[in-house]
């Protein structure tokens, strides 16, 4: 009988992601072994891909989770692939009898960084050790080259990063430098993962409340805003994937040749990373408007009967609407500078986690391995990797087009939030003086919080009445 020789690597999940991504490992030369839930999925992929690796490397389905976990080399190297939540720990219990000291289990899903902690608690006197390992590119991603952010024990990444470091996307064009870097302590890698998404949120929001002011103010037809964000895909800060696709939504038509995106519903999703965003940002008191727009916009939408109760608007036609050429100089600023604010909102949640926890996160190598490979990837991140905040590109001119663009959509009632709430953040962080003084005059007057006053020592209260 011939024996076979035992995997480098298993995954298991063979939906979108966990399929493509073992594609990618096998074209990479890795032998890989794969075991799904439902056993008819692997027989499916097994046929159609199982043989087809660019490698010649054969990619081995297993019916029983013992014979997947015998296939694998030791220590055994095992990614999770599965719907985040319930799903992980389920996997997670059927898998442990079987594992040794020293094996590593590598949760390459959407899931909750103070769920990874727990897992990795609880596995900790086992010896396992588990990676908590954002992955963000969607199917292409996974299938090309995704941006993987790991982050847990550093010795066991050691023992991946051969591997991962293979699998991910390229960072320059020269190939030396891949998008996959390890991210620090704990559930630090799906923490990270998390605020990608909650960025991704924001720009999506952003380039969607452009396209209305274009669309509905500006009259350009769709072929024009294609055209427009082709352009702008070109440009030295808005080239990204973002704007990329967006261009192509604007072109796509269906079978009978009517442009898709007029046929669809105006009735924003979401699977929740944006609002897990949104809640650790109160909770490390940090505040991220942008994203948390973006999480309000989606929730908003969805009440479709609620959004027919319209109140009477008042227009002030006064603000007279630019022409197509202007608007569109004034909404690509304005873009520029909400898409700086919304990253600059997420590495500073990044970083004040980073400091609570101790995680030890190098935020330039974030920006760095986001430069390609996933959702949120933009020649923006260059400035990131070597600024904490590019102020240089809030030049009075961009600035005065953001400003523009916000008086002429809000006077024609073009809901903006996320636009908008950019705009007043860095408003409030370049303000001399807040009018906080006056708020913590009412909580003292009805609460008698006590207040602090200018350039004097200790804690004030006053009887107000
Ligand atoms: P899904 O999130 O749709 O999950 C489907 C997979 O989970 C199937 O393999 C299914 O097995 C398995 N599964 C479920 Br559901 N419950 C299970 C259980 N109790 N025990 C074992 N297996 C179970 O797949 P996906 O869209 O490929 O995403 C996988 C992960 O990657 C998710 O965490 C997702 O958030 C994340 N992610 C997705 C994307 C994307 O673009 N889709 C991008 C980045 C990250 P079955 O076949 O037996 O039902």
């Amino acid at each position: 009988m011939l024996k076979m020789e035992k995997s480098e690597i298993g995954l298991i999940g063979l939906a979108v992601m966990g399929q493509n991504l073992a594609r990618n490992i096998a074209d990479k030369g890795f032998q890989i072994s794969v075991y799904n839930r439902t056993l008819e999925k692997t027989t499916e992929f097994i046929k159609k891909y199982g043989h087809s690796s660019k490698s010649g490397v054969e990619i081995l389905g297993t019916v029983k989770i013992e014979e997947f976990v015998k296939s694998l080399k030791s220590p055994r190297k095992i990614i999770i692939m599965v719907k985040a939540g319930e799903a992980v720990d389920e996997v997670i219990s059927e898998l442990l009898p079987h594992l040794e000291k020293s094996d590593i289990i590598m949760d390459g899903g959407n899931s909750y960084y103070k769920d990874t902690e727990q897992r990795q608690k609880s596995l900790e006197s086992s010896g396992i050790s588990l990676i908590g390992m954002g992955i963000s590119g969607g199917e292409e991603g996974a299938l090309k080259g995704p941006s993987i952010m790991p982050g847990g024990n550093r010795e066991a990444y050691e023992k991946v990063a051969p591997i991962l470091t293979k699998i991910a996307a390229d960072e320059d064009t020269a190939k030396s430098a891949k998008c996959v870097s390890y991210m620090g302590k704990n559930g630090s890698g799906h923490f990270v993962k998390m605020v990608h998404n909650g960025i991704e949120y924001a720009i999506m929001q952003l380039i969607a409340e452009i396209y209305d002011i274009l669309k509905n103010l500006g009259k350009l037809s769709n072929e024009e805003l294609a055209k427009t964000f082709e352009n702008w895909n070109k440009t030295d800060y808005l080239k990204s994937f973002l704007v990329e696709i967006t261009a192509k939504i604007f072109r796509k038509k269906d079978e009978k040749g009517q442009y898709l995106i007029d046929q669809i519903r105006d009735h924003g999703e979401q699977k929740g990373t944006g609002k897990w965003t949104s809640i650790a940002s109160f909770d490390y008191g940090i505040a991220t408007p942008t994203i948390t727009s973006a999480v309000n916009a989606r929730i908003l939408s969805a009440f479709e009967k609620r959004r027919q109760i319209a109140l009477p608007q008042v227009l002030n036609s006064q603000i007279k609407i630019p022409d197509k050429k202007t608007l569109i100089k004034l909404t690509q600023d304005a873009l520029e500078l909400c898409e700086i604010l919304s990253y600059f909102q997420g590495f500073d949640l990044i970083a004040i986690a980073n400091k609570e926890h101790n995680w030890r996160i190098n935020l330039p190598e974030i920006a760095r391995i986001w430069k390609n490979g996933c959702i949120i990837r933009s020649s923006l991140l260059d400035e990131f990797q070597t600024h904490n905040f590019p102020q240089f590109l809030f030049t009075d001119e961009k600035q005065n087009s953001l400003r523009h663009l916000i008086a002429i959509a809000t006077a024609y009632a073009i809901p903006i939030p996320a636009v908008g709430n950019s705009l007043f953040y860095y408003d409030t962080l370049s303000a001399q003086k807040l009018p906080q003084n006056l708020t913590q005059a009412q909580r003292d007057f009805f609460g008698a919080h006590g207040y602090a006053k200018i350039g004097q020592e200790g804690t004030f209260h006053t009887d107000w009445q």
